[in-house]
């Protein structure tokens, strides 16, 4: 990761992440606008990046439901993968991303039906397809799971088992009331493993795709985040659902990465003002940046719908916790009059900005408008962050 030094500006988290490298382009080019090419192409990457799930298990193991959990779809909203029904199908289902179409999550049929012998079955499911399978099962894990792990490691793909259901193993404990949940857990973790032995005790991710915040799919997301290549670990946390503080905050130390790549690509062209607003930058890069976090902090209209019915209350009462200027979408409206504020071309990074930009002569007449548009997302997405935290609150994820 880039660290701040005295020769750039001095950010101490994240937000310096792209820094360096940016400036290192800029150096290399002759011309603004040809370093400007590179920043976008870098943005792009980051931006249409695919990333395929593929989940997998026995019929009846909760993979659909998983599936639409992971898109913050409830099981019984119109584009939930159907739940609760026999298999039929014998190819892998598509299901995109409500609001990310690089992000597809797969539903394969189990491989242990007759039809689905472990031999045929990686070529039957297209297995180069994937970049990363869960393994899904409700009960302890069997031969067959082992077979499939052997053949997904054979393609050198990451495979992760999963244990799902675990909200049922704490409510029927909870009926006998003889354990505590950690020795619950504990003992569901131990014999899942027994059966995995073959393969050097993996880890085993116990969860609940009714209750995302519980249990071990945080440490799902932590550990899939440490293992993906960058360009795709960022899809996937973008992806996410809000499901509670912890994934909004890592959300925004995404977003926070990408603030200095979006400002240069943004920001250093070379363009005549428009009329009435003093910046000058590239508004479509900036909207669609803000577009993007007011997406993946689910406070756009289809986000806030999928939530309502998941926790069963209206859109109403949670659009009535927004109070940013965002409430009712980016659109190019909002974004004029939030760029005609004053006090955003003066903003607080440009003395540094441009400090250091006397160091690269190809950009000195973008600077102000990099550190401006800067200046702009930064407390644009702070505004969707203080949105989405007071949106939890009411939705009672916090
Ligand atoms: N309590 C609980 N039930 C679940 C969970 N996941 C799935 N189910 C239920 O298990 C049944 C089978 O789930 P489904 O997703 O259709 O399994 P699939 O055949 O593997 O796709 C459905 O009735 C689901 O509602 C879970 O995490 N907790
Ligand atoms: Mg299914």
């Amino acid at each position: 990761m880039a660290r701040a030094s005295n020769n750039y500006v001095n950010v101490e988290d994240d937000s310096d992440y792209y820094f360096r490298e940016i400036v290192d382009i800029y150096r290399s080019c002759s011309t603004m606008s040809a370093g400007t090419a590179i920043v976008r192409g870098r943005l792009d990457q980051l931006n249409y990046v695919t990333l395929n799930i593929a989940v997998t298990g026995m019929s009846g193991a909760g993979k659909s439901t998983f599936v639409n959990a992971i898109r913050g779809i409830p099981n019984s909203h119109p584009l939930a993968a159907p739940t609760g029904v026999t298999e039929t199908t014998t190819t892998p289902v598509k299901y995109n991303h409500p609001s990310m179409p690089n992000v597809t999550i797969w539903d394969l049929p189990g491989i242990g039906t007759t039809k689905h012998q472990a031999k045929t079955y990686t070529k039957q499911q297209k297995f180069e397809t994937y970049d990363v399978f869960i393994i899904i099962t409700s009960e302890r894990f069997k031969e067959n799971d082992i077979l499939l792990a052997k053949a997904i490691l054979k393609q050198k793909k990451l495979y992760y088992f999963v244990r799902s259901k675990i909200d049922n193993d704490m409510y029927a404990e909870q009926q006998m009331s003889r354990r505590s949940e950690a020795q619950v857990l504990a003992n569901i973790r131990w014999d899942c493993q027994k059966h995995l032995r073959d393969l050097g005790n993996p880890k085993v991710f116990l969860m609940s795709s009714f209750h995302l915040e519980k249990y071990d799919f945080p440490e799902l997301i932590e550990t899939l985040k440490e293992e993906l290549p960058e360009n795709k670990r960022l899809a996937l946390i973008q992806s996410l659902p809000v499901y509670s503080t912890e994934i909004l905050r890592m959300k925004c130390k995404h977003f926070r990465k990408m603030i200095w790549l979006t400002a240069f690509g943004a920001g250093a062209v070379a363009m005549a003002p428009l009329p009435g607003l003093a910046l000058v930058c590239d508004y479509a890069i900036v909207l669609s940046f803000l577009s993007k976090v007011h997406k993946a902090f689910g406070l756009d209209e289809e986000s806030l719908q999928r939530l309502s019915v998941r926790i069963n209350k209206p859109v109403r009462e949670l659009r009535s916790a927004m109070k940013s200027r965002f409430r009712d979408g980016v659109n190019p409206d909002v974004l004029s009059k939030f760029l005609a504020t004053p006090g955003v071309t003066v903003a607080a990074s440009v003395q540094s900005t441009m400090t250091f930009l006397v160091g690269v002569g190809t950009l000195v007449a973008g600077g102000v408008s990099i550190a401006a548009v800067h200046h702009l997302l930064t407390k644009g997405m702070a505004e969707m962050e203080d949105d989405a935290k007071a949106v939890l609150t009411v939705a009672q994820l916090t």
